[in-house]
């Protein structure tokens, strides 16, 4: 039997690809995995057998055999600790993927979503327009010193890899705002990653059911 991945009923960006199931999505179309997808209610994700499988009431899942897992990093870690194709075989290369993984979702992905739930949570206030700037330079310095080690490559270190998938879906939450323009490196590390096979197979899957 082919994993499950449980995604949105219908995803608050309107088929944008921004929800996570995506990651999930893109990391077992580069391992070339079939997949399953269990489309959840906002209402569902919150009853008992949701939280069972996901303690915060969030989606993805991923369910093969007797095992369930949460959170999309050890999803796609899993999928890429099982399967060839988003983790070097050389121990310390593969370490050092790894790493980007977390950087991607522990130093990146924070001041990205601070600044996404900021506006959300306070939109309206006047002093939203005091904060914004504030938060947009913490995001830039976590830019300039990503753009800084990506310099000319086209990964983040050597081949593509789960941490590069990790990575250009964190920056992928950018692109709604300008704050990328000031770093043509990333801009065209996040348009590499979206031009793989892989990625495009995920999104138009993602698309296929919240779009309309
Ligand atoms: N740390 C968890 C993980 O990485 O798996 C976070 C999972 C998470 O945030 N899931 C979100 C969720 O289920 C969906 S992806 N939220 C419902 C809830 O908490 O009640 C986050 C997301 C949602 C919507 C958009 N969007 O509309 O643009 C983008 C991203």
């Amino acid at each position: 039997m082919p994993p499950t991945i449980t995604a949105f009923e219908r995803s608050p960006d309107g088929g944008k690809g921004l929800a996570r199931d995506t990651r999930a999505r893109w990391a077992l179309e580069e391992a070339g995995q079939p997949y399953q997808v269990r489309l959840v209610s906002f209402t569902a994700m919150k009853q008992p057998a949701h939280l069972a499988l996901q303690p915060f009431g969030q989606i993805p899942t991923y369910q093969e055999g007797d095992l369930a897992l949460f959170e999309t990093g050890a999803i796609v870690l899993h999928i890429a600790d099982r399967h060839s194709g988003l983790l070097p075989i050389e121990a310390n290369a593969r370490a050092r993927a790894i790493a980007w993984m977390f950087a991607a979702l522990n130093t990146v992905e924070p001041p990205i979503l601070e600044r996404e739930q900021t506006a959300y949570v306070v939109g309206g206030k006047p002093w939203l327009q005091e904060l914004l700037p504030i938060l947009h330079d913490r995001i830039r310095a976590r830019l300039s010193q990503l753009s800084a080690r990506l310099g000319d490559a086209d990964w983040l270190d050597g081949g593509f890899s789960a941490g590069d998938l990790m990575m250009v879906s964190v920056l992928l939450r950018l692109q709604s705002s300008s704050l990328l323009d000031d770093y043509p490196n990333l801009a065209a590390y996040v348009a590499r990653g979206e031009a793989r096979p892989a990625y495009k197979r995920a999104f138009a899957a993602q698309l296929l059911v919240n779009a309309g």
